[in-house]
């Protein structure tokens, strides 16, 4: 009896079409489209959702407010070509091989974009990527070359290189409008990354936008005159003090002919080649709008300098100023390009069925422990922004503090597409968490550092981080080791390993990175194929 009512319905569902089976796959299965956007060296600190109030991005927010946002988002390896490559590839450094900013990257390996094309997605890469050699996976890619320029900047067009006039940020946000509207074939779900350059060193903002911020003032860290007691040698010995290691032509934008005439000397010997490259690309009417603002900054300069010049603490606060003012202008920027594309989303009704990512490649100091720049393991450059929007998964306002990686960007946009995920990559997938389904995840986060020596001086090392502590690994030239209690000493001052207090602590800590090494098939066999592999790219 019921199975003939069943075998009735199922008639009736035939006819009327429920089951229609001539109507367009792609449509029926309703697969979720990716935008992906990732800025390079976006600090946490500097998106307004995570509450630090230096800055407004109220762009950005909005994928927090129609969505959830990550407070404990990591990377693997906190520079920005091996980001990427992880990204990617799914896999760790060591196992996808573009362990720093040097070695090739291998892209005949499998990676996520390839996966979805090969499954009815159209996919794009538009704007910075850093990886040498041909994209592979991409139906349309626009990149830069290398780390890219902020004024008419040059592309690689399918490998052809193209200059194009105005500012990166603005350019990259409409190259993305134009292959959304007008080039993408409308009847493909698509996957599209979107990749600022900003707000990467020099930090070159737009005029709207440096017209503003630099009248701005910001609050200091309470690190910023870090003297490192309590920690060891590497932190002591990285060069990426505000002060000591940033250009004052290149990065606090200072000209040349004004630092001759303070007898300033340059703090490497790139920076007012940085500086004379970076203004030496702007045309007429660009070059006369940034010495509208920037040479009354420099005449200021040139008044206070004379009572300021042998008080390092005066000198700190006003290079510490200049940097805020630039990165966050930078920041401005991408966040406008941000809005433009969710207003699209929006007016193409295509928000419901898309999932809106925005991350950095990795964290960024803003003065913490005096420092720009990443690298570390320490928090402000390992943690690195995770905001993401899916309205028929994930509920407005959901927070997230469990440790994603990088890693897990991969397997987790192949789940939304309903793929399988090779079983070669080694991240897993947060769908289930962020959209509530369950509360268990990985409860530890593995890291790798490659590059030194190397500009900035950071020491090889490894380590494990847990929500509360944190076992880091220094080697090559150093064998030392450190242990942090975050909810202890959250701006991480003090190491603890050899505290007696931590001996449980650091004994549990040693166990979870031997796990670690061993699920993801790290070794000290790999810390040295790398250093040599390194080594033998700077002895060319
Ligand atoms: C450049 C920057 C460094 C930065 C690296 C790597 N110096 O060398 O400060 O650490 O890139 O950055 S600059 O004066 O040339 O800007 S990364 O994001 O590409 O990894
Ligand atoms: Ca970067």
């Amino acid at each position: 009896m019921k199975r003939n009512l069943l075998k009735s319905l199922f008639i009736v569902a035939v006819i009327t079409g429920i089951f229609a089976c001539t109507s367009t796959p792609q449509k029926e299965e309703q697969k979720p489209n990716i935008i992906y956007i990732m800025s390079d060296d976006h600090g946490y600190q500097a998106i307004s959702a995570y509450g630090f109030g230096i800055n407004q991005t109220p762009n950005i927010d909005r994928i927090a407010e129609g969505g959830a946002i990550f407070t404990r988002s990591c990377v693997t390896n906190s520079l920005c070509a091996p980001s990427r490559a992880v990204l990617l590839t799914g896999k760790h450094s060591f196992k996808n091989g573009k362990v720093d900013n040097v070695q090739a990257f291998n892209w005949d390996q499998p990676n996520f974009p390839k996966i979805l094309q090969a499954n009815g997605y159209q996919t794009a890469m538009i704007g910075k990527i850093h990886l040498d050699g041909i994209p592979q996976g991409f139906d349309f890619s626009m990149v830069l070359p290398g780390q890219g320029n902020y004024y008419n900047p040059d592309f690689l067009i399918e490998g052809k290189k193209v200059q194009k006039k105005g500012y990166v940020t603005e350019i990259i946000t409409e190259t993305a409008l134009d292959w959304l509207k007008n080039k993408r074939d409308q009847n493909k779900p698509f996957c599209l990354l979107y990749h600022q350059k900003a707000p990467h060193r020099e930090w070159m903002p737009a005029e709207k936008y440096y017209k503003q911020y630099t009248k701005m003032e910001f609050e200091e860290p309470a690190t910023l005159f870090d003297d490192f007691e309590g920690r060891g040698t590497a932190a002591k010995e990285a060069e990426m003090n505000i002060l000591k290691h940033q250009n004052w032509a290149g990065d606090s934008k200072l000209y040349p002919e004004v630092m001759d005439e303070l007898g300033i000397e340059e703090t490497s010997n790139w920076g007012v080649n940085a500086f004379n490259n970076n203004t030496g690309r702007m045309d007429e009417v660009q070059k006369a709008a940034w010495d509208a603002v920037y040479q009354p900054i420099n005449e200021e300069f040139k008044k206070i300098y004379p009572s300021i010049k042998s008080d390092k603490k005066e000198l700190m606060h006003w290079r510490y100023e200049r940097y805020m003012q630039d990165y966050l202008a930078c920041i401005a920027s991408v966040d406008e390009g941000v809005g433009k594309l969710l207003d699209y989303l929006d007016e193409a009704g295509l928000a419901d069925n898309t999932i809106v990512v925005y991350t950095s490649d990795q964290g960024f100091y803003l003065g913490e422990h005096g420092w720009f720049d990443k690298r570390f393991m320490y928090k402000e450059s390992f943690r690195t922004p995770l905001l993401i929007r899916y309205p028929k998964e994930i509920k407005p306002g959901t927070k997230i503090n469990k440790l994603v990686q990088n890693l897990d960007f991969a397997p987790t946009f192949l789940d939304y597409a309903g793929l399988e995920t090779p079983t070669e990559m080694q991240g897993e997938s947060f769908r289930d968490l962020v959209g509530g389904k369950t509360e268990q995840f990985r409860d530890f986060a593995y890291y790798t550092y490659y590059e030194y020596p190397s500009i900035h001086m950071v020491k090889r090392h490894y380590g494990v981080a847990t929500d509360r502590y944190k076992l880091i690994h220094f080697y090559y030239d150093i064998d030392e080791w450190e242990l942090y209690d975050l909810e202890e000493d959250p701006m991480e001052m003090k190491n603890v390993y050899d505290d007696p207090a931590y001996a449980d602590v650091r004994e549990m800590m040693h166990e979870k990175l031997d796990t670690a090494r061993e699920y993801y098939e790290d070794s000290d066999a790999n810390d040295q194929k790398y250093l040599k592999a390194y080594l033998d790219v700077q002895a060319q």
